[in-house]
């Protein structure tokens, strides 16, 4: 067989996968996608209605110049199919059957019809640009994911992006099988969440940004597209709303919220600690209270982020309380509180999330019902540079290339924590050094794809030499998706 031959590639491509699947069974032989094929489901269900539309869009996307010579191993039919998981184990669970003339995708669920929707569309995005038809590997996939969480946090504080950079973001995301997006919406920088009840936080907290630009905002309906949006390609959208410090942008926004009543200057430079709300102040509370209820307003998902980190101009001793009137409003309000670590400081209540991010401060054993996410900074902080010649990004914890990025385990990163009260993963994209998408794109990919496969793949190798090949392979879907991604000198990308 020649190297070029269809069987051999369309059959590495399977071992290419990222995440890898839990198991893979190859067939013998290669089919053809036809560009006429037909998906086929129960009639009447929309979530199914709007995957096959956007697989056929993704198909169409790659069909163009495509054809289909071989008559005989011709793909006319993809079905989905929902089925009730026997196991019970996951909502994400899919299997994927690519037979000699029909795709069959199975899922306990819709979310499990998306997800094999990835799978399939990355067999047919690895492909070379300009392949004379589309050649799909025979074989059967069952795959359910490691983790729940599998998440990326993008500061659209310290710099606004728009909300087509974040439609983008999350389309990426979706082909990795990453469900949460975690959007730091506001910092001492600038606030970027229309509030109906204070103005002025857009208005003129919304207005800058690190370096002086002209900052900007999303008004609520825009938000609520972005949510619609994330939640139609199964991602769940958590907002942010930092506090008791990094509120700069508030404080500059309301004078009355200040201790002083004076309104300090707003704030374009990367120091932090330096901002506080004013813990003994009662408007401080309802100020909280109406920004907490129109967010939960716009949040269908369960979660509200209340930062919490670096309080480092409010006292220790009124933290904890702050922390703990803060979780009640949230709680009232319908939803569960997540905060950085530092919140693991205060009584929890069950229900709560704490979100680890440094090996500087120790985190005690967390009470009953309290789960946690982990976004070690060493390890996991996409706004780390990969190397001291990386132009974008901070090294405050280090360097993290694509091996350190890919070689930890969430379970056993901190031996103080019970493995089962791990939730999954988060990858923090800070933005004090990003101005534009392709800044963006820089720092995540290739890393993403690392942080991809820790958070789903039960049967990773953790072998990072063998990883490195398989990302080599990714650089098709990369490059026909046109991100702008790291040329990671780890990685053969020839
Ligand atoms: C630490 S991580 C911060 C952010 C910075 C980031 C830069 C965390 C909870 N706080 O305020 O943007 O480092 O890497």
């Amino acid at each position: 067989m020649s190297i070029l031959d269809p069987n051999i590639r369309s059959f590495s491509r399977l071992e290419n996968l990222i995440p890898r699947p839990v198991m893979i069974k190859t067939g013998k032989e290669c089919s053809f996608l036809s560009p006429e094929v037909v998906i086929d489901y129960e009639q009447g269900n929309q979530s199914l209605d709007f995957i096959a539309d956007y697989l056929k869009k993704a198909l169409f996307f790659s069909f163009v110049g495509a054809s289909c010579a071989d008559q005989k191993h011709r793909i006319g039919k993809i079905k989905f199919q929902l089925k009730e998981n026997q196991s019970g184990s996951s909502n994400e669970d899919y299997q994927l059957k690519i037979e000699e003339n029909q795709i069959i995708l199975v899922g306990s669920t819709d979310r499990g019809i998306f997800l094999g929707v990835q799978t399939l569309l990355q067999l047919v995005e690895h492909m070379p640009e300009g392949s004379p038809g589309i050649s799909l590997p025979q074989c059967e996939i069952v795959d359910t994911p490691r983790f729940s969480w599998r998440g990326v946090m993008l500061d659209v504080a310290r710099h606004f992006f728009p909300p087509a950079d974040i439609r983008r973001v999350i389309d990426l995301m979706a082909r990795y099988k990453l469900n949460t997006l975690h959007l730091h919406l506001t910092d001492d920088q600038g606030w970027r969440i229309e509030i109906n009840t204070w103005p002025k936080l857009t208005e003129i907290g919304g207005q800058t940004e690190v370096g002086g630009g002209k900052g900007g905002y999303y008004s609520q309906a825009e938000y609520a597209d972005l949510v619609l949006y994330a939640q139609d390609r199964y991602i769940t959208i958590i907002p942010e709303i930092d506090m008791p410090g990094h509120t700069n942008a508030a404080l500059a926004s309301y004078p009355e919220l200040n201790k002083t009543k004076s309104a300090p200057d707003l704030y374009t430079g990367i120091e932090v600690g330096f901002s506080s709300l004013d813990i003994d102040n009662p408007l401080t509370y309802e100020f909280v209270n109406d920004v907490i209820r129109e967010l939960a307003s716009l949040t269908p998902g369960p979660y509200i982020h209340i930062g919490g980190d670096e309080a480092k101009s409010t006292k220790l001793e009124d933290y904890g309380p702050f922390i703990e009137r803060i979780q009640g409003i949230v709680n009232q309000h319908g939803k569960r509180m997540i905060g950085w670590q530092e919140i693991a400081q205060s009584r929890l209540a069950s229900g709560s999330i704490v979100q680890y991010w440094t090996d500087d401060s120790k985190m005690s054993t967390l009470p009953e019902g309290v789960n946690i996410i982990m976004s070690p900074a060493r390890r996991a902080y996409l706004d780390m540079k990969y190397d001291q010649d990386c132009q974008l990004g901070l090294n405050w914890a280090g360097y993290i290339n694509l091996q350190d990025a890919y070689s930890w385990d969430p379970e056993t990163y901190l031996d103080i924590i019970q493995p089962g009260n791990i939730l999954g993963l988060e990858a923090p994209l800070w933005s004090e050094t990003l101005e534009t998408i392709a800044d963006i794109e820089f720092l995540m990919f290739p890393r993403l794809l690392a942080y991809s496969e820790i958070g789903w793949s039960k049967n990773a190798k953790g072998d990072f030499t063998e990883f490195q090949h398989r990302v080599a392979k990714q650089n098709n879907l990369l490059e026909r998706q046109q991100v702008n991604y790291y040329r990671s000198k780890l990685v053969d990308w020839s």
